[in-house]
């Protein structure tokens, strides 16, 4: 094994501090006699190659800085005790964090002795309390609407890619929507439009409009002219839109995610939070967070009352954002409840806030391209507020269909647990077809594939962003659809059984 060479001469000074009680500053003084030459000087902890220095305060003894929520185990990485003393702990010593306090003892060359105690903390993160209405204001939870909308029909914006939104933004009772457009590879602006719904628009029949629609346009919504400031700037390549109440004024508002011109440099887009002023948007740009960013959800993760924001990491160096609300929806940015390793390019570049054991925990679940190292994971909500690999579930891969782009949650299979479906689309000829997945859950937060033959006519060329589930046709089962830009949508319509 091969210490770094700053581990190997802190190793050796304290080796030879311990074993040849050189002086070293340490000698006592003419007043001190063998019997008070009994003290622990110094003592380092170590957990996952990191080391912990610790405080000595008479006889009690702590670590600096907490272990992570995770840790189990440390080892006694170094100590120093006085001259000519013995003590019975020892370098590389095990301490099981739970059995903490440790008692141990220093003894002098005249055998009198003193005892310490070692207290080994853990950090205990945010200490979140379970919320069983923690998905309530979840944006996965409210991208389900009742209403469903062909964004292109409406916006009559062909040219343009689009998102669509749903919420009842001007608070009258009925399901409005929302749509944020965008031009591929284009540096310039696309405008972002609201339609106020008149309560006709539902499901009531296969109208991609939900309501009567002639040919390019759904007479249940009209558009709200002014919705957005004057001068507003829009979004040139957006990728998604979280709905949320972000100020806590129990008005909708919408944050939406892009990535911005889709070729080299590839120089990223900043997200913008649309906060409802009750007769449009007030409009407001992150210019502080750039990137080339695809995905993201929204949910009270730190569970103090508002919504905060995950932003799945760009390729290059930025980080993957956690936006913490002060709950009048300005946000401060930090990667700590994310394990390091998520923090640069993992390529992941899609995310849901979803409860999927239904413990209180918002579970985060995160997917991208499988075929470069990033499996699809549910990342398990727990009270340190934070998100380990370590406590993970990893979703069964597609070969050939290693890239994953959106995930809905619901049981399938109604025995009480909820499984998954999962969009993905072909990697081995990129972005090209698309493949939905049924992984079923046992109850345990294990997965399985069960696609089998759930799902007639299971792939096609092209692929599609998003995967809904939502009962089309009002006949009380849930029906799949696929949802993607310039195209029409793809429909499967449930018999209730999941086929
Ligand atoms: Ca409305
Ligand atoms: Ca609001
Ligand atoms: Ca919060
Ligand atoms: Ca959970």
């Amino acid at each position: 094994m091969k210490l770094p060479i700053h581990k190997f001469l802190a190793f050796l000074t304290s080796a030879l501090l311990f074993f040849s009680c050189s002086g070293n500053g340490t000698s006592p003084t003419q007043e001190e006699t063998q019997s008070g030459n009994k003290d622990l000087l110094s003592l380092d902890l170590e957990y996952n190659d990191s080391v912990f220095s610790t405080t000595i305060s008479n006889t009690s003894v702590t670590n600096d800085s907490e272990f992570p929520f995770l840790a189990e185990q440390v080892s006694v990485k170094s100590f120093q005790i006085s001259e000519n003393a013995t003590a019975d702990i020892s370098i590389g010593q095990t301490l099981n964090i739970n059995e903490s306090p440790y008692s141990f003892t220093v003894t002098a060359e005249d055998q009198t002795t003193k005892n310490y105690t070692l207290i080994i903390t853990k950090d205990e993160g945010l200490q979140i309390e379970p919320n069983s209405n923690i998905e309530e204001r979840s944006s996965y939870n409210l991208q389900s609407s009742d209403v469903y909308v062909d964004g292109a029909q409406l916006t009559r914006d062909f040219d343009r890619s689009h998102l669509t939104a749903y919420a009842d933004f001007n608070n009258d009772g009925n399901t409005d929507v929302l749509i944020s457009s965008g031009l591929f590879q284009s540096y310039s602006y696309s405008p972002i439009r609201l339609y106020l719904g008149d309560g006709t628009g539902f499901n009531s029949d296969y109208c991609e409009c939900g309501g009567q629609c002639s040919e390019f346009s759904c007479n249940s919504f009209t558009e709200l002219p002014n919705a957005l400031p004057n001068g507003y700037e829009g979004m040139q390549h957006p990728r998604k839109i979280l709905i949320g109440d972000y100020n806590n004024d129990n008005l909708p508002d919408a944050f939406i995610i892009g990535h911005g011109y889709d070729a080299d440099p590839f120089p990223g887009e900043s997200p913008i939070l649309l906060i409802n002023n009750g007769s449009g948007f007030d409009y407001q740009k992150l210019s502080s967070i750039s990137g080339f960013f695809h995905g993201g959800s929204s949910a009270d993760f730190d569970n103090d009352g508002d919504l905060d924001i995950f932003i799945n990491g760009a390729p290059g160096d930025e980080e993957a954002v956690f936006l913490i609300n002060d709950g009048s929806g300005n946000f401060t940015n930090t990667a700590e409840f994310i394990d390091s390793e998520f923090h640069h390019n993992t390529k992941y570049y899609t995310s849901e806030f979803i409860d999927i054991d239904s413990d209180g925990f918002i579970d985060l679940l995160i997917a991208g391209h499988e075929h470069e190292g990033a499996n699809t994971l549910i990342l398990w909500g727990n009270s340190s507020g934070k998100y380990y690999k370590n406590l993970s579930s990893t979703i069964p891969q597609v070969n050939g269909f290693n890239i994953v782009v959106d995930i809905d949650a619901v049981d399938i299979d109604n025995d009480g647990d909820m499984d998954l479906i999962l969009n993905r689309v072909d990697s081995d000829n990129f972005y090209q077809n698309y493949y939905l997945q049924i992984a079923s859950n046992d109850g345990n937060g294990n997965f399985s594939d069960v696609t089998s033959n759930s799902i007639a006519n299971n792939s096609g060329s092209d692929w599609y962003l998003w995967v809904h589930i939502q009962d089309l046709n009002n006949d009380g089962k849930s029906d799949l659809y696929m949802e993607t830009d310039h195209k029409n949508n793809l429909k499967w319509f449930g018999n209730g059984n999941f086929n």
